[in-house]
């Protein structure tokens, strides 16, 4: 065998690939390249390989890419680009597609280094998905010949070989995951769809087929190919969420500076209080924005409000040219004062793709954009074409302008309303009256439970540490945020008692120096009206004090689903698997009765059990809740709330796994 997994010390030449450590460094890091050895790290394998064929396609020469999902969950990725050359490496004086999948190269994407740069870089992962996989193998049409080689755990015994002849050109590789590197190596067809469908937007025009032929009696797939790029991503989001538009054209933007390209796409719909983006760099999801989204916003801001500034001066003039004979107007001096981003943005849909030659991610999860000089780039396109699209276009215009004065009005309302109560002395300034709260107030231990239910939130209060506990119990159904305006939700009163008891504020005026507990816990039954309420509260959250999310204090109790026990001996279950496991444990051999109760809602657990097995720190699970979980909430939610009900019937069908919580 040839020894191609040793760490080697020299450059081959090519500027774009550093020869860094053998493979070996792959397979005993694995979470360094691929980030974990999870679903997620398994799933990244295909993104991989995906993703130089997309570079193909981005290069100009790749048009059509087919991902399948074969029988005993081996992948087979082809396009129909050049096909990785074949020639002999002149440093190396092996296959150049060989050196591709051997020799790793920089750029590990989870452990520091540079990011890979799509459109150019090709073949930057492959051997990373090489060493982890079982076996791998690699096939190129050349036009005239099929080359192949076959690759187990990265290793191989036979050099790339000619193994037929073709009139095509393009790459094919397969390969099954190693079953002793990955957990688990079953993947998920909706997960794979999602990132496909992404990547079929993202790249306007280009052909994704993915099937699913694992189960012979039930194949699966679908043909991804989206003209319209972002544009035609932004009309699916809208559906997706049900959402009634406001003004029929989805906005389009477009430009290159310098070396970044800059593409964005909006639309507004007839929702309060939601404002989604989405948005890429090098056709990676930057889940967290960054500077490319910040500049976005800030261009919207400028273009809509110097809209409407040069609108209400012009307005004055003509007034004053009106009345200048009739008597003297003091009354119309008055100040413009500009909309706020929030008022701006109220139920905008948006999808922001920048290209740029090297990216740079921030942040603990490296969701963020960090490269300042997107920023200007991005500013500079949205200013000038959107200022040009107002021009063009004023009955949209108008709707958009309308629309945004409107939010802002009821912005102010709601913040008048607000100010009135917290100086009313009845209504108190202080904390709401349901709480239970903790004697601490150091918020690196303080806690709040956030309680769905009368006879729950009793047994909380009972059960709880109240040196660092705090109890907050909600009642009855709770506001839908999306389809009520902003004086509305802030007044509220069942999430008027969460802003006092967390004491930041919301929207425009949130402070999370404020907070008053470092963890916000949900604590609500296993059943649909507490899966109602938890994606509420994600929703309001999500919408209202983000950064709450982001920083990462917001948690979901994970009460247990079962009692199991055999006289005093006791066994809490949070899965039927686990129950099943717990049965067979306490019956041992013997034929014994074995009580199993299930828990309907937490109401039916008395306070010592609920500590025991949901608040005690020290034996609790909790779930913390992520920037993805939550927007993901925020899309179910809409869905699930929006009064169309084609788009959630599919969606449904589709994420029955997803949602089988909740009430529909
Ligand atoms: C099917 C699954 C994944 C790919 C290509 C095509 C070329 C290539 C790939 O070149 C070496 C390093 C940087 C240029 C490039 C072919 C130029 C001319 C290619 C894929 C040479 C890699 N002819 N198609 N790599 N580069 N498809 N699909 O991996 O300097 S990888």
């Amino acid at each position: 065998m040839d020894d191609n997994t040793k760490v080697t010390d020299h450059d081959y030449g090519a500027d774009d690939i550093q020869i860094l450590e053998g493979l070996e460094a792959v397979r005993k890091r694995p979470g360094m390249y691929i980030g974990s050895t999870g679903t997620s790290g398994l799933h990244h394998l295909v993104y991989e390989i995906v993703d130089n064929a997309i570079d193909e396609a981005l290069a100009g020469y790749c048009t059509k890419i087919d991902v399948k999902i074969l029988p005993g969950d081996v992948i087979e990725v082809t396009d129909n680009g050049r096909g990785i050359p074949t020639g002999i490496h002149p440093k190396e004086g092996i296959s150049a597609a060989t050196v591709v999948y051997t020799i790793l190269h920089a750029g590990g994407k989870f452990g520091g280094g540079g990011y890979k740069v799509s459109g150019g870089l090709h073949g930057v992962g492959a051997s990373v998905v090489n060493a982890l996989s079982e076996w791998l193998e690699l096939e190129v049409y050349d036009g005239r010949e099929v080359h192949y080689q076959r690759f187990e755990r990265g290793h191989y015994d036979e050099q790339m070989k000619v193994i037929g002849t073709t009139d095509k050109t393009g790459t094919k590789v397969r390969f099954k995951p190693d079953g002793t590197i990955f957990h688990d190596t079953v993947f998920d067809y909706d997960t794979l769809l999602d990132r496909m469908r992404e990547q079929a937007f993202l790249n306007g025009g280009l052909l994704i087929n993915l099937t699913d032929s694992r189960d012979e009696e039930n194949i699966k797939g679908e043909s991804l190919r989206y003209e319209g790029g972002i544009v035609s991503y932004v009309e699916w989001l809208q559906d997706m969420r049900g959402a009634e538009r406001l003004h029929p054209d989805v906005i389009y933007l477009s430009g290159v500076v310098d070396d970044i390209t800059v593409e964005a796409a909006f639309q507004y719909n007839t929702d309060f209080n939601s404002e989604a983006f989405r948005s890429f760099a090098n056709n990676i999801h930057t889940i967290d924005g960054g500077t490319h989204e910040t500049a976005f916003k800030k261009a919207l801001n400028k273009v809509v409000n110097d809209f409407v500034k040069s609108y209400l001066e012009q307005q004055q003039t003509q007034k004053k040219v009106k009345k200048a004979t009739k008597k003297k107007d003091d009354d119309d001096k008055k100040e413009f004062v500009a909309l706020s981003g929030e008022a701006i943005r109220e139920a905008i849909n948006a999808v922001i793709s920048v290209k740029l030659p090297e990216c740079e991610f921030e942040g603990q999860t490296k969701g963020k954009l960090g490269n300042p000089e997107v920023a200007p780039a991005v500013y500079k396109v949205v200013t000038e074409q959107l200022t040009y699209y107002f021009e063009e276009h004023p009955d949209t215009t108008e709707i958009i302008v309308r629309k945004a004065i409107n939010s802002q009005a009821a912005r102010d309302a709601a913040k008048k309303a607000m100010e009135a109560k917290r100086k009313s002395a009845a209504d108190g300034a202080g904390l709401p009256g349901k709480l239970s709260d903790c004697y601490e107030k150091d918020t690196t231990r303080t806690e709040i439970y956030i309680v769905e239910g009368d006879s729950a939130g009793g047994s909380a209060k009972q059960g709880r540490n109240s040196a660092f506990q705090a109890i907050l119990p909600l009642w009855g159904k709770m506001l839908n945020v999306e389809k009520a305006r902003a004086d509305k939700v802030y007044n509220n009163d069942k999430l008027l008692p969460v802003v006092k008891a967390l004491g930041t504020g919301i929207g425009e005026d949130f402070d999370i120096t404020k907070l008053r507990y470092g963890r916000v816990v949900i604590m609500a039954d296993a059943d649909v009206d507490g899966a109602h309420i938890r994606t509420l509260l994600l929703t309001f959250f999500f919408r209202f004090m983000r950064p709450l999310i982001e920083e990462g204090h917001v948690y979901l109790a994970q009460p247990p689903l079962f009692k199991v026990s055999r006289g005093k001996q006791v066994r809490y279950a949070f899965s039927d698997d686990e129950r099943d496991a717990y049965i067979s444990e306490l019956s041992g051999d013997k034929d014994v009765k074995i009580d199993v109760q299930r828990y309907k809602g937490l109401g039916e657990m008395d306070p010592e059990q609920l500590w025991e097995t949901t608040m005690d720190p020290e034996r609790r699970t909790m779930i913390r809740v992520g920037m993805e979980d939550a927007a993901k909430a925020d899309m179910i939610f809409s869905i699930l709330m929006g009064d169309k009900v084609e788009p959630r019937r599919e969606f449904i069908e589709t994420n029955a796994r997803f949602v089988q919580n909740l009430d529909i």
